[in-house]
Formats: structure tokens, C-alpha cells, sequence
């Protein structure tokens, strides 16, 4: 069913079990109020390069430069960003619903920064702010002002002789992380309710997770300004950005979690 929110989620609300137990999947949608750009349509261009093909290690190897480039740019973006009122409702439904867990696609840490419990965060495709050895463990924060000027050398492991850092992020064709990937699917068996945020849903594992959750019987409510691949097979879709829906919907569900 799809809700306009002037609705004010009446028929929601009707459909929302008790005690709640939320689980929250999260995709760039959440940090587009915050100035951040999404990965697809035209906010996914960047100079003329498609974001998707930019996030693989293919285009890493081929040209370290460019795609560092793209990282430095996102990351001086990301640097003058602050968390949304999306954000800060996750922060505010986490204050009143303890177990709630995040799994976010964004690589921006906005949640954290917002004030989630990281314990309750997982940032399955990685972390924007670090930077690890493409070939030891070696890992270092790099989001700082010197490190990310436009062309600047590309950064080195102290350990390893000329072997660049490359951005701690899940590419294309990668493996995600095992423990992530277990608390992730820990939280989704656990839930009653799954909110999934501002994401195409059209990158896998994690576009598997709401269906994963309506095979176990869960309640799925999107939050997207449009609908996507993932709209048919949830109970509800509310359509907006989603800075001004979530605060909107947590204070209609606020007297369900006193
Ligand atoms: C708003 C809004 C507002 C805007 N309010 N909403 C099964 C089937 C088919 C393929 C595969 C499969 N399993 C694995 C694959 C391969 C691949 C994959 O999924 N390919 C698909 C493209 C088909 N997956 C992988 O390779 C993954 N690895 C893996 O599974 O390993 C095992 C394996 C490997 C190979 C083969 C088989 C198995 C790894 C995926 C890693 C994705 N990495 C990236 C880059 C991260 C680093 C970085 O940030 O640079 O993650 S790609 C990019 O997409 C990024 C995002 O996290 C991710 C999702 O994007 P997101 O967040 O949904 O953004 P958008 O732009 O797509 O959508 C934004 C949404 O917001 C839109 O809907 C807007 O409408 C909405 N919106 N403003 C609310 N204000
Ligand atoms: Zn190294």
C-alpha cells in the first residue's frame, strides 16, 4: 500500500506490532538532505564518470588517480556536511527503542556522527574515513583537510614498499564483510519491523534484506521519494524525502514506544 503522508500513517499504525523491535536498512537517500550525493540517476555523475563504474577495483587498478580523485571529492563534500533531521530521528527512535539496529549502505558515518550507539550501526560496505593497504592490514583515518586536495599524491602504506592505500569501502564484486554481514542478518531475524531508507534497493545483498524480512513475516515500510524495485513487496511505501517523513512518522508512532 502506498501512503501519502498527509495520511499521517493512520493505516500504518494499525498495521505496527508491540513490542517494537526495528531493524533500519539505509541507503545513500538518508545523506542526500545532508548535501550528499546518491549513486544512481543524474545525482550518481561525477564529471562525466558514472559512480558504478568508478566503485569497483578494476577502475581502482586502472587508474588509482581518478578514482582517488572521486574519494577526495566526496570526502570535502562529506567534511562541510552535517546529519539531517533523518538522521536525528534514527538517533530519537533509538533513545525510546534500544534494540534498534542500523544497517547502512553509506560509507559517510552520518549516523554515528548523529549520535547512534556504533554498536548498533553497520556500515556494510565500508567507511569513507579510512584508508587500508591493498595488500597488508595496515589501515589510517585520511579525512583530513591535506589529505584530500584535488591531485595530490596518492597515499602509500608505511609498511609495504609502493603499495597504495585504497579507500576502505566494499566494491563491486567484493565480499562483504562476514560479521557484518551476520549481525546484519542477527538484527533482521530479531526485528518485527524493518524500515528501509532512501535506497534504490537495486545493490545486493543488502537489496535482498526486505525480502528476506517479509519471508519471515515482518512488517516492511519504505521511505523513498519515489518508488522502487523494492516498493511491490513492501506493506507500506511513504513517498518524500525522507528528512521530513521520518521525523513525521516518529512522532505518529511516539505514543507506541513509551
Ligand atoms: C531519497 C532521497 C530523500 C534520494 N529521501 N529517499 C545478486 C544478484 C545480482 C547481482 C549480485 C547479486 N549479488 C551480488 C551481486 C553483484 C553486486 C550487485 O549487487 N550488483 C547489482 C548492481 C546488480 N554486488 C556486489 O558486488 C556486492 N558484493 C557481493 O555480493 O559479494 C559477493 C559476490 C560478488 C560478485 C558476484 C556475486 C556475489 C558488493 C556491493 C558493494 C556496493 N558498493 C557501493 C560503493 C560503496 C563505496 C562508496 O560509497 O564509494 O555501495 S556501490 C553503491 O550502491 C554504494 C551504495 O551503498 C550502494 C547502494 O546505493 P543506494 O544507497 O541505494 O543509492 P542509490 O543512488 O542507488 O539510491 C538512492 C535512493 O534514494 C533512490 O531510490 C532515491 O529515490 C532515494 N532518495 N533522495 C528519501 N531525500
Ligand atoms: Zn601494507
Amino acid at each position: 500500500m502506498n501512503i501519502d503522508i498527509n495520511c499521517m500513517f493512520k493505516k500504518i499504525i494499525e498495521d505496527i506490532p508491540k513490542p517494537l523491535k526495528i531493524v533500519s536498512v539505509v541507503g545513500s537517500g538518508l545523506s542526500k538532505g545532508s548535501g550528499m550525493p546518491t549513486f544512481r540517476g543524474k545525482d550518481g555523475l561525477w564529471r562525466n564518470y558514472n559512480a558504478q563504474d568508478l566503485a569497483t577495483l578494476q577502475a581502482f587498478r586502472k587508474d588509482p588517480h581518478l578514482v582517488w580523485n572521486w574519494y577526495k571529492w566526496r570526502m570535502r563534500v562529506l567534511l562541510s556536511a552535517q546529519t539531517n533531521a533523518g538522521h536525528q530521528t534514527l538517533v530519537k527512535l533509538e533513545e525510546k527503542c534500544a534494540n534498534l539496529g542500523i544497517i547502512t549502505q553509506n560509507v559517510d558515518g552520518l549516523n554515528e556522527i548523529a549520535g547512534n550507539d556504533p554498536s548498533r550501526i553497520v556500515e556494510i560496505h565500508g567507511r569513507i574515513r579510512y584508508a587500508r593497504c591493498m595488500s597488508c592490514d595496515y589501515i589510517t583515518r585520511w579525512d583530513t583537510e591535506e589529505n584530500i586536495i584535488e591531485d595530490g599524491p596518492i597515499p602509500k602504506c608505511p609498511n609495504c614498499p609502493n603499495t597504495f592505500l585504497r579507500p576502505d569501502v566494499v566494491w563491486f564484486g567484493e565480499q562483504l564483510d562476514h560479521n557484518d554481514l551476520y549481525k546484519a542478518t542477527d538484527w533482521i531475524d530479531q526485528c518485527n519491523l524493518m524500515l528501509v531508507i532512501g535506497t534504490s534497493g537495486t545493490v545486493y545483498p543488502v537489496a535482498s534484506f526486505p525480502q528476506i524480512a517479509k519471508n519471515q513475516g515482518k512488517i516492511v515500510i519504505e521511505f523513498n521519494i519515489e518508488p522502487t524495485p523494492l516498493t511491490s513487496i513492501c506493506d507500506h511505501s511513504i513517498f518524500g524525502p525522507c528528512e521530513e517523513t521520518l521525523p513525521k512518522f516518529l512522532e505518529d508512532i511516539s505514543y507506541l514506544l513509551t
